[in-house]
């Protein structure tokens, strides 16, 4: 299989997990694609015509979109449905964790496209509330740990902990550990799995570190 996408990504990051926690590492081939949004990229946009990475070529000639979309097909490849349950309540708790922390990742992202932008074109109240959303989600994993311990390793658990490490990698002022102990020693555990430990975010670009990604 093949994947576009970069190592700095965090949606790709994402990606790069699952198939490692799914034991299909071996299986994927990631191929470097530099995308933007501020660029139309061609050769991505004519696999994907949405122009984003992460975007997975499979064996068999399908073309998967969305790192939640190519993380079900992953689960379901390697029979992981502690991944990604086929059961209603089990599934919707995944789901909301996964909404939790791939929307932490989308408030990042916002946060750095409008850090990024000229000086005089910033929105400076998308900043303040951008960063006024990372706080509140950050609380509210810090008073519901519990509920991240007991679901063990899925696509939501996994991607709260790729958003915690994106917060590390791109946003290094926020010490987001200082008044949450108990998410900070849950990411301290969870980041020690392989999958995670294994596959870290690098720049291939260093020089555009803090602009948009
Ligand atoms: N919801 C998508 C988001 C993917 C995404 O936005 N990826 C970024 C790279 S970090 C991208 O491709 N940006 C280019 C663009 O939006 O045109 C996912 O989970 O895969």
């Amino acid at each position: 299989m093949r994947l576009l996408g970069t190592n700095r990504s965090p949606y790709v990051r994402k990606v790069r997990v699952f198939a490692a926690e799914a034991g299909l590492s071996d299986q994927i081939e990631l191929d470097i694609r530099k995308v933007h949004m501020a660029n139309f990229t061609p050769d991505v946009s004519a696999i994907n015509p949405l122009g984003r990475v992460p975007t997975l070529f499979t064996d068999d000639g399908r073309v998967l979109m969305d790192s939640l979309t190519i993380g079900v097909f992953l689960a379901g490849q390697a029979g992981r449905k502690d991944m990604w349950p086929s059961q209603q309540e089990a599934l919707l708790r995944v789901m909301n964790t996964h909404a939790l922390g791939t929307g932490l990742i989308d408030i990042m992202i916002l946060l750095l496209v409008e850090k990024g932008k000229p000086q005089e074109r910033i929105w400076p109240e998308v900043m303040t509330a951008a960063t006024a959303k990372i706080t509140a989600v950050l609380d509210y994993l810090d008073a519901d740990v519990a509920a991240l311990e007991s679901e063990g390793c899925t696509l939501g658990t996994l991607s709260v902990a790729v958003a915690l490490d994106y917060l590390d990698f791109r946003f290094k002022d926020i010490d987001w550990r200082i008044s949450r102990s108990k998410l900070g020693r849950w990411h301290e555990k969870f980041i020690a799995r392989p999958a995670l430990r294994d596959h870290p975010f690098v720049d291939e670009t260093p020089a555009l570190a803090g602009k948009i990604r």
